[in-house]
């Protein structure tokens, strides 16, 4: 029976990287997919011993990289025993089958780890829900003899699949599966959707941004309630919504889960809903984590993210996060062209135009400038909908 379910190992997995080097991208941009492909492991429970790059345009349509890397990967994995080799990009069902039955191990690729992790993160009966069509999504056109076969033998992160014999049949249980959690979906959306009517019409607020760079400590901060942050990738998963009140101007504001470069689209479409949050709201936060030496490539996949969840066209402040640990030389490498950027230069380059502000919510930095910027685009809202409205103890 396919059974799919977060799988948070008590021992550590051995694990090797394999990444490709496209064109344009500089050995910088490089070494922060790798360590962000690293840390997607590391929260998933495996340990990455060894990483394996190629430069090569398209992606091998056997087994991803060429032949000569193929044959290193082999002989490193048998040698050291490795239990799982973990992919940079998505696989193709025959590049998944061609692997498993080559390298004798088991096959991630990025959807999966990611999946892994929102599964593990999911709370409310509406994430898990979500997540779990996600898997079902994602599994379908995946479900072969090879990798069900040792999926099933080595156990581990990712999923476990069905046994051989029993291929066919567990395609059928697959789609009926995704028939009846998007049901069970339709009927969570029909229940919030009615909440939500029932709710007063009030200015809405969102936090979005890359996972990581700190939505659930600002959300923390200017709500004053205990809302989880921690220092891994994907701590929120569930959206929270809080009423927060400033000098007589009442709003929500919505921490929601965060963005990362090659989101699996299975878990983009059936997170629409939550993402409905964001599309419904006003305002939207974006943050961005100026300790992040690649935040700029990082803010792009947030803007591109908001595109396709047609998002696109909200009022957006930029909140420059973690000015604390915010690092020019990080920038000075000799793979990029230009000098790094000072603080004062940066805050000069963005507050040219758009709404942007510097802070740190951990150091409390510049909280009052954040707080005031809110509350005018909030009280501009709020006059469209009430034009008479008077403040209460303001
Ligand atoms: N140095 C520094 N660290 C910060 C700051 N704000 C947040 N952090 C840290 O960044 C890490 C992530 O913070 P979260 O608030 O969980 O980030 P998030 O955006 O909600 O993350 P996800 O829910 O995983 O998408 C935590 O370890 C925070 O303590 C800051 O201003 N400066
Ligand atoms: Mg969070």
């Amino acid at each position: 029976m396919i059974e799919i379910k977060p799988h948070q190992p008590t021992k550590k997995e051995s694990a090797v990287l394999v990444a490709l080097i496209y064109r344009n991208q500089g050995d910088h941009e490089v070494n922060e997919h790798i360590e962000e492909l690293k840390e997607l492991a590391r929260t998933s429970g495996a340990d990455s011993v060894k990483v394996f790059t190629q430069k090569q345009n398209v992606p091998d349509h056997r087994t991803y990289v060429g032949s000569g890397k193929y044959q290193d990967i082999k002989e490193f994995v048998e040698e050291n025993k490795i239990d799982t080799v973990i992919f940079n990009d998505d696989l193709s069902p025959a590049q998944v089958r061609n692997l498993e039955q080559g390298l004798k191990c088991k096959i991630l690729d990025r959807s999966l780890l990611i999946l892994n992790i929102f599964s593990m993160r999911a709370k409310t009966a509406q994430a898990k829900t979500q997540v779990e069509l996600a898997q079902y999504e994602y599994l379908l056109p995946r479900l072969t003899r090879m990798w069900t076969h040792l999926s099933k033998q080595k156990g581990g992160i990712g999923m476990r699949g069905p046994g051989e014999t029993e291929l066919e049949t567990d395609r059928r249980i697959v789609r009926d599966k995704i028939s009846l959690l998007k049901k069970k979906l339709e009927k969570i959306e029909k229940q919030n959707l009615t909440q939500r009517k029932n709710r007063d019409r009030m200015v809405r607020v969102a936090l979005v941004g890359y996972t990581n760079v700190g939505k659930s400590t600002i959300m923390r901060l200017l709500s004053k309630e205990k809302v989880l942050a921690e220092n891994k990738l994907f701590a929120t998963v569930d959206s929270t919504v809080r009423k927060i009140v400033y000098e007589g101007f009442p709003f929500l504001l919505t921490d929601t889960v965060g963005f990362i470069r090659k989101l699996p689209t299975t878990l983009i479409e059936s997170f629409k809903s939550t993402l409905n949050e964001v599309r419904e709201s006003d305002v939207l936060l974006h943050v961005i984590d100026l300790s992040n030496p690649n935040y700029e490539e990082q803010m792009e996949t947030v803007d591109k993210t908001l595109v396709e969840i047609g998002a696109g066209d909200k009022k957006v402040i930029r909140v420059f996060n973690k000015v604390d640990a915010y690092n020019p030389d990080l920038e000075d490498n000799p793979f990029d062209e230009g000098s790094p950027m000072s603080l004062g230069d940066l805050k000069k380059s963005y507050l040219n135009g758009s709404m942007a502000v510097f802070i740190s919510a951990t150091q409390k930095i510049n909280i009052e400038e954040l707080r005031s910027v809110l509350l005018d685009e909030v009280k501009d809202f709020h006059y469209s909908i009430f034009p008479n409205y008077l403040p209460s103890g303001a």
